[in-house]
């Protein structure tokens, strides 16, 4: 990897996109807006390898943020959806994959019973409030600042003024009846919790979490956090939708449910499931699902939902995804948290290298990060250097302080030896940084 890498092609497509696309692209993170510089145009991946516009290959930290936990193109998953392309792309009814797609995903989580495929994780997570609210009668939603649970109006909410106060749109747009019914809460403050729920449990649909959070940064929840939120919903008859979008199918084979145990009354799954398609999922118990139209009366619907293209890839990727490969996960995460914080030790900058499951992030800080008024604290000024140091060197890691870094299974020794060689000079420049 050169020392400047040309990017002449990323910039010259970066120009042209902008006058096309809002931005420039089609989901705000990929513009590197919260670490400047140029997006990489990528035009092919392989393994844990992409290759850019300007013919640079960079080490794939991100997985497309999350779905490519084999790595891509996947000889296997790519012949399924050649197999299933020629077989046509769409038929607007029912096939026998979709099923098939449904039974993989309950085989795997225990409490879910039954799923409605959708196209993306905010499709899911709007339609499992909706039900929620359907289920109950109940208007308000709980979340947790710093939890992310795609673009959804009622879900674009921060904190109002008080603890249990209505929630305030973060986006134009959004009004404030959409944001009026969502209380949002600091995440692992499970007092907060009991105290909303004191206050207002009866009001209560349901409470949000991401199982694990991954959208602040990796931040785990506390021992006991997801517990509390099962008893206390439970308690007053709320239900409890775990966002595993992002852990399902990552963390373990059964995603975060997997390692905590924890069960929610409904789940909402992405990324991994769709092999990197469009496809994404939500489910529970039979007898709450049966709310959900043509069964019952909560409507929901999609022209593509259970595509059959996606969900071969979705199919194929979960059912290669075995014990060797989740094994090869935790360990290639493992064997990164610990280049990552000897590098960034030895540069002398104070840093945490938490994970979440295999998923982890880089905080610069020495305090715990718990929350996401914890994930803000830190030295995020930090990073932009960090990410650009990486980038320069072959490294593709998100473009974020606040996102989680994503391995694969794919990941080989070449590209630990360019990690490895990245990390020095990436935690120097960390040191360097000088705060805004
Ligand atoms: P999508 O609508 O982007 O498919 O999924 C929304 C979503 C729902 N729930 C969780 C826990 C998620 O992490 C996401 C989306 N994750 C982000 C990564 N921070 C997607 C990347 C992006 O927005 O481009």
């Amino acid at each position: 990897m050169s020392a400047t890498q040309p990017v002449s092609h990323s910039a010259a497509l970066f120009a042209r996109a902008s006058e096309v696309i809002p931005g420039g692209v089609n989901s705000p993170v990929r513009a590197f807006n919260a670490v400047g510089g140029t997006p990489r145009f990528m035009v092919s991946a392989k393994g844990s390898w992409l290759t850019d516009a300007d013919a640079n290959r960079y080490v794939d930290l991100v997985s497309s943020w999350g779905p490519m936990i084999l790595g891509h193109a996947h000889p296997e998953v790519v012949e399924a959806v050649r197999e299933a392309a020629v077989h046509g792309l769409s038929f607007g009814a029912p096939t026998e994959a979709e099923v098939r797609l449904a039974e993989a995903i309950i085989d795997r989580v225990e409490p879910v019973q039954q799923v409605r495929l959708v196209n993306s994780g905010t499709e899911a997570t709007m339609s499992a409030i909706r039900l929620a609210r359907g289920i109950t009668g109940r208007t308000v939603v709980v979340k947790f600042a710093g939890c992310y649970h795609g673009h959804v109006d009622a879900l674009l909410a921060q904190a109002g003024s008080g603890v249990a106060t209505l929630g305030l749109p973060t986006s134009p747009g959004v009004t404030g009846a959409q944001a009026q019914d969502t209380v949002v809460l600091p995440y692992n403050d499970l007092e907060a919790v009991r105290a909303v729920f004191a206050e207002r449990g009866s009001e209560i649909a349901c409470v949000i979490t991401e199982a694990a959070a991954g959208n602040m940064g990796a931040v785990a929840p506390r021992p006991g956090f997801n517990q509390g939120l099962r008893d206390l919903t439970r308690e007053y008859g709320a239900l409890l939708v775990m966002d595993e979008v992002m852990t399902g199918f990552r963390v373990s084979p059964a995603g975060w449910f997997g390692l905590d145990g924890v069960a929610g009354d409904l789940y909402t799954f992405g990324k991994v499931m769709s092999g990197g398609l469009p496809a994404a999922a939500f489910g529970g118990p039979a007898e709450l699902m049966a709310y959900l139209a043509p069964a019952g009366p909560v409507y929901q619907a999609g022209t593509l939902s259970g595509n059959p293209v996606a969900v071969a890839a979705g199919l194929t990727t979960l059912r290669l995804a075995d014990q060797a490969v989740y094994a090869t996960l935790d360990a290639n995460a493992a064997r990164l948290v610990g280049l990552f914080g000897d590098a960034l030790s030895a540069a002398g900058v104070p840093h945490r290298v938490q994970t979440a499951g295999n998923m982890f992030s880089v905080f610069f800080t020495e305090s715990e990060v718990v929350d996401y008024d914890t994930a803000k604290a830190a030295d995020t000024w930090r990073f932009p250097a960090f990410f650009h140091a990486l980038l320069e060197a072959g490294v593709y890691g998100p473009p974020s302080a606040f996102e989680a870094w994503f391995v694969s299974a794919a990941l080989d020794d070449d590209a630990f030896a360019v990690i490895e060689k990245a990390l020095p000079d990436a935690a120097r420049a960390a040191a360097a940084a000088v705060a805004p």
